[in-house]
């Protein structure tokens, strides 16, 4: 099949990426958005997020006239939904006295809704969305029959996830295998014949759920993997052990790989795909269950680790260093950081927080500094909890200079210890033993 037009309604962290990469291999993208914002915006040749490579990306695709944004589809030859599947706030279900959180797939829906007056026959319509088993069979087939349409029969249906790393999107949107599971063999080839079009890496064709459970199992194989190495840094922390050598060490054996501890788990993905197993089949699922429970409670344990460096925390001044769910992105969503100031506060910590790739961020309650040298200057101490590649460079002795503490707790293994020690400070590590020895509290 040829694609000459294409539709893809959602333009977030994968949408935006995606059409602006269609955009530059010739294909004659119409982005849509809920959100006026997001449309002006990028008419108007800006950017709402921040990802390496997307900026220049789209401005070229603007500029060759084959990218466009809108707040409702048109007709196309294929409609590809990337909206996000977040989890419903204050919702949650029940099995056997365990609770858990469920999806929250409006988006999904009304992605779906927004297509129906403009399918026709022959059409392709991929969900990339990071959905619950069956979503695409039992949920978006049944609302694009509206349009009298038949999927499989009339037009293609497929699932293709998106698998990319957020701070790589560009580069593994190209390079990374892409699996395409269709309603019927014939709509996974039209899904291939769409996304060979700049896809370099393998093209795997297999049925819609098959490719809908390889999304979730790829995110749920990390969150589990994450959640033994934040559970080792309790145990390590617990024996006087440096999690962070154990793990080193452990890791030159052929055949383990441990993953890194920290304040716990974030992001739109690993935090919260898990879920959608554990709600379509909580009777199966006792290990994904607890592994979530494990890295949802991490933040809890990067407190307690705050709480032995500072002593009562009521009063003391903490500079939060990196708000992002992880390094050097700008997305706050889920973010673990977010939760530990959020538990410091309720401590009544005085905390101001430094989120290099969002200055402006505004989040309830939350303090922000205007710079890094506003939110140590008065600090009595420094709290790692993003390993941004800007903080690791940071010299300790000039960092001396600018701020008044002398203590500082690395939740996420970015700082050196003996050359913060050099400098006069006081040196706490999350899952390293060897910090408990220090007592500052008098
Ligand atoms: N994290 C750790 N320790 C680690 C690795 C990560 O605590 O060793 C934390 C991070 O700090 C972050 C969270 O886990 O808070 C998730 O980060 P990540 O880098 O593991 O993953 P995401 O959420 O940015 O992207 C994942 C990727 N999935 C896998 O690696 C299996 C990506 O390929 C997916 O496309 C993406 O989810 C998605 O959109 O589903």
């Amino acid at each position: 099949m040829e694609f000459r037009n294409i539709c893809v309604i959602g333009l977030g962290y994968i949408g935006l990426p995606t059409a602006s990469t269609f955009a530059a291999h010739g294909v004659n993208v119409l982005g849509v958005d809920a959100n006026p914002r997001v449309v002006e915006t990028l008419n108007r040749g800006e950017i709402h997020i921040y990802e390496p490579g997307l900026y220049d990306a789209l401005k070229k695709a603007a500029q060759s006239g084959n990218f466009k944004a809108a707040s409702q589809p048109a007709e196309a030859d294929a409609f590809l939904i990337a909206v996000p599947t977040p989890f419903q706030e204050g919702r949650f279900g029940e099995y056997n006295g365990l609770t858990y959180k469920v999806a929250d797939m409006r988006a999904v829906t009304s992605a779906a809704e927004s297509i129906v007056p403009f399918l026709r026959k022959g059409n392709l319509v991929v969900l990339e969305s990071t959905s619950p088993p069956r979503t695409t069979m039992d949920l978006v087939a049944p609302i694009l029959a509206r349009s009298g349409l038949e999927a499989g029969r009339d037009f293609h249906l497929a699932y293709s996830p998106e698998r990319v790393l957020p701070g790589q999107i560009m580069r593994e949107l190209i390079e990374n295998a892409r699996v395409i599971g269709g309603v019927t063999p014939a709509s996974a080839q039209a899904g291939c014949d769409l996304y060979s079009v700049f896809v370099k890496g393998k093209i795997i064709q297999t049925d819609a759920t098959t490719a809908e459970m390889v999304k979730l199992m790829e995110n749920t194989y990390r969150d589990v993997n994450i959640a033994i190495a934040n559970e080792f840094s309790r145990l390590a922390d617990q024996f006087g052990v440096d999690v962070w050598e154990a793990i080193s060490i452990a890791n030159l054996h052929p055949r383990v790989k441990i993953l890194n501890p920290g304040p716990g788990v974030g992001g739109h993905c690993i935090s919260v795909d898990p879920w959608f197993f554990v709600e379509a089949a909580p009777q199966l699922t006792p290990l994904i269950y607890h592994a979530r429970q494990v890295n949802d409670g991490q933040p809890h344990f990067a407190v307690e680790v705050v709480r032995r460096a500072l002593g009562a925390m009521a009063g003391k001044k903490i500079a939060a260093l990196g708000l992002a769910y992880k390094p050097d992105v700008d997305d706050l969503r889920e973010s673990p950081a977010v939760e530990v100031v959020r538990l410091l506060q309720a401590e009544g910590a005085q905390v101001k927080a430094w989120e290099p790739f969002k200055p402006d961020a505004s989040l309830p309650g939350v303090c922000m500094a205007s710079s890094l040298e506003d939110a140590i200057a008065g600090a009595d101490a420094l709290l790692l909890l993003v390993n941004h590649s800007e903080f690791r460079k940071l010299s300790p002795a000039e960092i001396a200079l600018k701020t008044e503490a002398r203590l500082l707790v690395d939740t996420v293994n970015g700082w050196e210890r003996g050359q913060w020690e050099n400098a006069g400070f006081a040196f706490f590590r999350l899952g390293d033993g060897k910090s408990k020895s220090v007592t500052l509290e008098s």
